[in-house]
């Protein structure tokens, strides 16, 4: 009798106890975790019925609406260039100053293209700091080389206008030109933009204005299905000012707030493209719109090559600012600071990637962070 009992109490306890266990798995199933790039994530298939078993970390959270992701920072992607610069000029500083540091000193800030001059300017200046303070530690080297930085990179106004009063226009559009050489990613950064700035509730109109390739006008169309937002295409091989034109027309008789522009980015001759560049902007004036911005498109990945053909443009075109991408793929950040000494203008936006979000606007005190991190 007793037997039976202790037998009849052993049943339940293992019944209980394996109860438990299968609801907890249940729930492990139901768990859809953002690190769980493990095997086991293959239980979603389940749980959503038709998604394909995902090979890699493609949970549902992977394929979000485009305005779930989140915006990246320097700090998350800047490795690249933190690596270039900061292990540099730690080694620079290392063995306290000597007869030598001073030049090493300024060859790191070169190899990290930020331009002979400038580069020759900011060792002065913390030369001068640091005998004057006499400062003497590696870190604190650091920090007056931090400070130089970010003191040459302040006192830039960085926002975007479409104020057209305050540009001296009538009421109606305004338009924002986006110029570069072919690749540096002007359409992918309006893209990004229209979402950023129809989500902000402006209304906009995309012109497809590089009209050298058709494919350069399915691209922005891609981009303006994804936001929602009207455009404007011409022929392949049509004048880009009318398609400019067309699209100012067209956001006038919307109401709409901004028109960007695409533009090609063939560099022909100097003459061309200056020519070029200066009827696409009169031509956009000529009706409703007013250009309160002309963003001047740069590859962060060129370096110096990038530099010289971006002073051509900013020779060619008023540039109100720059729109620095692809920095997250960039081992020298300090094109950066080429780009405020040597064209005078604002880096206003940076490209850390090709999503939809990966816009972000420059902050010069986080920027120095994150490449000294
Ligand atoms: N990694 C990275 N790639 C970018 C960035 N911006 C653009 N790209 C890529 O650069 C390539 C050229 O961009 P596109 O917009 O077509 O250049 P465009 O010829 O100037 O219009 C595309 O593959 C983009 O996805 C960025 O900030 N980071
Ligand atoms: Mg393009």
């Amino acid at each position: 009798m007793l037997f039976a009992i202790i037998i009849a109490i052993a049943a339940l306890v293992i019944i209980g106890a394996s109860f438990v266990v299968l609801r907890r798995d249940r729930n492990a199933d139901l768990v859809i975790d953002d690190d769980a790039a493990t095997p086991e994530i293959v239980d979603i298939a389940d749980v959503a019925p038709g998604v394909a078993a995902p090979v890699d970390t493609a949970t549902p959270e992977a394929a979000p609406e485009p305005e779930a992701a989140p915006k990246p920072t320097f700090r998350e992607r800047l490795s690249t260039a933190r690596s270039s610069l900061s292990g540099f000029l730690g080694s620079v500083f290392s063995g306290g100053i000597n007869a030598d540091t001073w030049d090493s000193l300024e060859e790191a800030l070169i190899r990290a293209d930020i331009g002979v001059a400038t580069s020759t300017e900011i060792m002065e200046a913390v030369r001068a700091r640091a005998e004057a303070d006499d400062i003497t530690e590696s870190e604190l080297l650091v920090d007056l080389v931090k400070a130089e930085l970010v003191a040459r990179l302040s006192g830039f106004d960085r926002s975007l206008s479409d104020d057209v009063a305050a540009a001296g226009g009538e009421p109606g559009p305004a338009v924002w030109l986006f110029v570069g050489v072919n690749g540096v990613g002007k359409t992918t950064t309006i893209g990004k933009l229209a979402s950023r700035e129809s989500a902000d509730g402006k209304t906009l109109v995309l012109a497809a204005g590089d009209t050298f390739r058709a494919a350069a006008a399915e691209q922005l169309t891609m981009w303006a299905e994804r936001s929602n937002v009207h455009i404007v295409r011409g022929a392949e091989g049509a004048d880009p000012s009318s398609v400019v034109f067309d699209a100012v027309e067209s956001a006038n008789a919307r109401n709409a707030d901004i028109v960007m522009a695409d533009t090609a980015g063939r560099l022909q001759t100097k003459t061309n493209l200056m020519e070029e560049l200066s009827k696409v902007r009169r031509v956009a004036e000529k009706g409703a719109g007013t250009v309160t911005e002309t963003l001047l498109v740069i590859d962060a990945t060129t370096g110096q090559n990038g530099m010289s053909q971006a002073k051509q443009f900013a020779d060619a075109v008023d540039v109100t600012g720059v729109v620095l991408t692809k920095l997250d793929g960039s081992a020298k950040g300090g094109i950066v600071v080429a780009i405020h000494s040597e064209l005078g203008v604002p880096v206003k936006l940076v490209g850390l990637g090709e999503g939809i979000n990966d816009l972000v606007e420059f902050d010069e005190a986080e920027f120095v962070d994150a490449l000294f991190e």
